[in-house]
Formats: C-alpha cells, sequence, structure tokens
C-alpha cells in the first residue's frame, strides 16, 4: 500500500510543482506584457553574420552602460545630462547567460571575446532619472528600461532564409551559386560529383554519408574564402559524428533536369525523398525554434555588416554578402508596433543598420563606409521605410583599436596587429558598390587583423574607447529615456 500511497504523494508535489511553475511562467508574461505596453521593456536583436562584431560590441555596451560616468557617451542624452543612475545584468528565463564577464576579461588581456557557439542572453536593467516637469506613475523623477539581449552564432543566421524555401528551391539555389567562380576553384570535384547524382536513385546511405562529410568540408573552405552566403550555416560547427550526422542532406544538384511529375513520383527511399524529408526535419528542429526564440519577440533590431573584410575579399565574396544579407534581412518582419500588438506580438518599429569595425580606415572615410553600407541594404531599408519604421544607418567600433600617426606626411593607422605593432595604410573606400576600377584599387589592400589596444583595465572598470558606439545607443534607445 506504501509504495502507492508513495506514488500519489509525488505525483501530488509534481503537481504542485508543475502549477507553481505554470503560475510563475504566466506571471512573469504579464509583468512582460505590462512592462511593453508601458514601453518599459524592450527586446533588441544584435543581427549580423558570424565574425561581424556582435559579441565583442554586446560585451563593449554592457560595459561602458555599467561604467557610464567614465564612458564617453556624450551622444546618449541620459548620461550627457547626468540621468543614468545605474544598471543591473540579470538572468533570462532557460537562455544560458552571456558570458559578459569573460568578455570583458578577454580584452583586459589583449584577446577578443570568443566566437559564440551556442545562445545565450541577458535582462538589462537601466535605471535613470527622467528629464523634469515630467509626472510619472510610481517612485516621482525614476524609471526603468529593462533590455533584453540574446547573442548567438552568426552562422545560424543564414538558416533563416530556409525557411521560406522547400528542398526543391534550396537546390535550385545552390545549383546557381556552386557554378560561381570562387566556389568553383575551392570544391569543382565535390561540386562535380554532385551535379552527377541521379536524385531519384535508391538511396545508399553510406554514399550519403560521406557526401555529407565532403559537404561539410567544402562549406568550411567556403567561409574560410570570405564567403558569406553557407548553408545549412549550423553545420560550419557541427561535430561529424554528432546528431546532426543522423539525418543528413546534400543539394542534389541534377533537380533542375527533373520534371514536376518524376520528382512526385520519386520512391519513398529515393535520394531525394530521404533528402527532403531531412531538409524538412533540419527545418522544424533547428531553425524554426531559433527563429520563434530569437528573433519573433524583436522590438528594435541592430544589424551589424563587417563590409570592410569583405570588401577585402574580392568583387564575388562582396557580392555573396550583399546576397546574403538581402536574403537575411526578408526574414524580419519590419511593421507597425501599435499599443495592442507590442501586448500579443511585438513587431520592429526600428532599426539601425551599421558598419562594424570601423576603427580599421582612418576618420575621413567613415562616412563612405556607413554609405556603403547603407547601399548594401537598401532593398531592406526601402521595406522598412515603406512599412514607417524608423531605419538608420551607422558606422560604430565597438572597440576602438587603433590611433592615429604621421606616416611618411600623411595620416595613416597605428595598432596591434597578430604580428606586432604596426602602420595601417588602405585606399579610399568607395560609397557606392564599387565598379571594376575601384576593384583595381582595392585588390592592393591586406587588411590585418588587429588585437585590442593593450592596457585596458577594465576589471576595475576602466574606459574602453570605441567609436560611435553612444550614437548607436541613441539610436537604439533615445526616445524610451524622454
Ligand atoms: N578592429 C576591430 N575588430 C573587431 C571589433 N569588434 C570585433 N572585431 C574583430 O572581429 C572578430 C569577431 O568579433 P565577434 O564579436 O566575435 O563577432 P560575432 O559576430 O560575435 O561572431 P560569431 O560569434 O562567430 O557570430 C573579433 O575576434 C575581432 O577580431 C572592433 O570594434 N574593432
Ligand atoms: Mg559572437
Amino acid at each position: 500500500m506504501k509504495p502507492l500511497k508513495d506514488k500519489v504523494k509525488k505525483s501530488f508535489l509534481i503537481g504542485q510543482d508543475k502549477a507553481v511553475d505554470l503560475a510563475r511562467s504566466a506571471a512573469s508574461s504579464l509583468e512582460n506584457g505590462v512592462d511593453r505596453l508601458l514601453n518599459r521593456r524592450l527586446t533588441l536583436g544584435v543581427t549580423g553574420f558570424s565574425g561581424s562584431g556582435k559579441t565583442t560590441l554586446i560585451t563593449s555596451l554592457v560595459h561602458q552602460l555599467q561604467h557610464y560616468s567614465d564612458a564617453l557617451l556624450a551622444a546618449f542624452p541620459p548620461v550627457l545630462q547626468d540621468r543614468l543612475l545605474g544598471v543591473q545584468l540579470s538572468a533570462l528565463d532557460g537562455v544560458r547567460r552571456f558570458p559578459c564577464q569573460q568578455g570583458i576579461e578577454a580584452l583586459s588581456r589583449g584577446r577578443w571575446p570568443q566566437a559564440t557557439r551556442e545562445e545565450s542572453g541577458f535582462l538589462l536593467e537601466i535605471k535613470f532619472r527622467h528629464p523634469p516637469g515630467l509626472l510619472r506613475r510610481g517612485k516621482p523623477g525614476i524609471s526603468r528600461l529593462y533590455l533584453e539581449i540574446r547573442d548567438y552564432p552568426g552562422e545560424w543566421l543564414l538558416d533563416l532564409p530556409l525557411l521560406t524555401m522547400d528542398y526543391r528551391g534550396w537546390c535550385a539555389q545552390s545549383h546557381s551559386l556552386f557554378d560561381r567562380a570562387m566556389r568553383q576553384s575551392i570544391g569543382r570535384s565535390f561540386i562535380e560529383k554532385l551535379k552527377s547524382i541521379d536524385p531519384l536513385e535508391p538511396i545508399c546511405e553510406l554514399q550519403l554519408q560521406v557526401l555529407w562529410q565532403e559537404q561539410l568540408t567544402f562549406l568550411t573552405a567556403c567561409q574560410q574564402a570570405g564567403l558569406t552566403m553557407i548553408q545549412p550555416g549550423r553545420w560550419l560547427h557541427v561535430a561529424p559524428s554528432g546528431d546532426d550526422s543522423k539525418l543528413p542532406f546534400i543539394p542534389l544538384l541534377a533537380i533542375t533536369g527533373c520534371s514536376e511529375d518524376q520528382l512526385g513520383g520519386a520512391s519513398q527511399d529515393s535520394l531525394f525523398k530521404v533528402c527532403e524529408r531531412h531538409y524538412q526535419s533540419y527545418l522544424e528542429t533547428r531553425v524554426k525554434p531559433f527563429y520563434r526564440n530569437t528573433f519573433q519577440k524583436v522590438d528594435r533590431q541592430l544589424v551589424l555588416v563587417d563590409v570592410l573584410k569583405s570588401l577585402n575579399s574580392g568583387p564575388e565574396a562582396f557580392d555573396d554578402l550583399r546576397f546574403s544579407l538581402t536574403r537575411v534581412l526578408q526574414s524580419f518582419d519590419y511593421g507597425r508596433n501599435s499599443l495592442l500588438r507590442r501586448l500579443i506580438q511585438p513587431r520592429i518599429d526600428r532599426v539601425v543598420f551599421a558598419a562594424s569595425k570601423i576603427d580599421q580606415v582612418l576618420p575621413d572615410q567613415h562616412e563612405a563606409v556607413r554609405a556603403l553600407m547603407a547601399n548594401l541594404v537598401q532593398e531592406a531599408r526601402r521595406r522598412a521605410a515603406f512599412n514607417a519604421i524608423d531605419v538608420r544607418c551607422e558606422a560604430v567600433a565597438a572597440v576602438r583599436s587603433t590611433t592615429y600617426v604621421d606616416y611618411q606626411g600623411r595620416q595613416a593607422l597605428q595598432g596591434m596587429t597578430e604580428q606586432g605593432p604596426g602602420v595601417l595604410l588602405h585606399p579610399d573606400i568607395p560609397e557606392q558598390i564599387p565598379a571594376m576600377d575601384d576593384w583595381q584599387a582595392l585588390g592592393q589592400w591586406q587588411l590585418r587583423r588587429l588585437m585590442p589596444p593593450e592596457g585596458l583595465q577594465l576589471m576595475a572598470g576602466g574606459r574602453l574607447p570605441h567609436i560611435r558606439l553612444d550614437s548607436i545607443l541613441n539610436d537604439l534607445l533615445g526616445d524610451r529615456f524622454l
């Protein structure tokens, strides 16, 4: 009898725990909803491909706000007007905590924060005094803004366009991408092999597994060569014998030569049908949850673009960046943030497009980099503006790693490269998408990876130099401090 009694008691307790959890989560959602309604809570979507500078920027942003009295934030009115009272970081329910402290430690040791391999996030509570003359509810004169931020591996972003494509569409897209010169020179024999496979032939699991592994090597080589449009993006960091290897798929390039009837009538164990099922399962288990958790709640978006790196990787890599940006930005729902919608389903109401790492060029070129980036995201800007969204274009360096010196009678940059201290020269940056002549001048340029400035004392709250991060803060949040 006793075991039964114990069982009943145990399930009662579990039920009780579940009820408490449910009540807690409902209360927390309600609180979030009310905060949203009162404009006190914002979800900021930091969007950018791998290496665009997301983690570094988030780390710098938190540090600047935590140590606002020493930071250079003149373009951010709450600091300029001495109205910021402090910030506090807390965890987000069910999300790994963003490794902010590790990032600060790394920068203090002259290293960059580590590349991101999993999703993380935090809630930043910003306490401030509002401008005199305004009466508000609650403690007089004092308000709070809650800012939710998540970080994730940039490669995952590349998978969002897959949500609008079926497997056949993806194969067709791969077919045209794989015919371009850079991909051909990286993996001609692999591409030829893919082209020669008959999609209707019965699957041989071993053959699919081998091709899948070859695909991983090809994707990594494409990334190393400076290409952006690499799908599935998650596979850039997948373990060859991990879970993803159980549901492999490859782009069957010969699909473009098959008729609707042929594909529709393909047997369930044909290569085409198996790959199609695995593709669908990848979307359901990997891409959709990521989109739902990370982007569906975004109110404001910062899109970071490493324009200089792509410019330095040549015309095809640059074109690839442009194509990827256009495709990924199509995934975002830019729409009006009405009062009711904000409670039920928030929408992006402000987007800031920013060229990152502009400390790699001289100040008289910053405007050109900004203009070039604005050109790159032209279609998304137009779409957002049409939907009455506030769109801004910026250029930023989250961690300024260069200073200026006179070098042979002209101004040049000076910074710590991986090979030691160096003087860095660069050509003029075109404001428009480069023409053939521009590419000739750009071809001579070797962009070298900089290290963070030496001697940062960030653990003790020291100043972290940046360029225009305060303008970005103002663009994104300024209106919430009025
Ligand atoms: N000069 C300079 N380099 C920067 C700056 N921010 C980032 N970098 C460089 O860009 C690299 C990538 O930055 P991350 O912040 O890790 O980029 P990410 O977008 O988080 O990349 P993933 O985690 O791979 O998605 C760093 O390791 C630095 O080499 C900056 O403000 N100035
Ligand atoms: Mg990162």
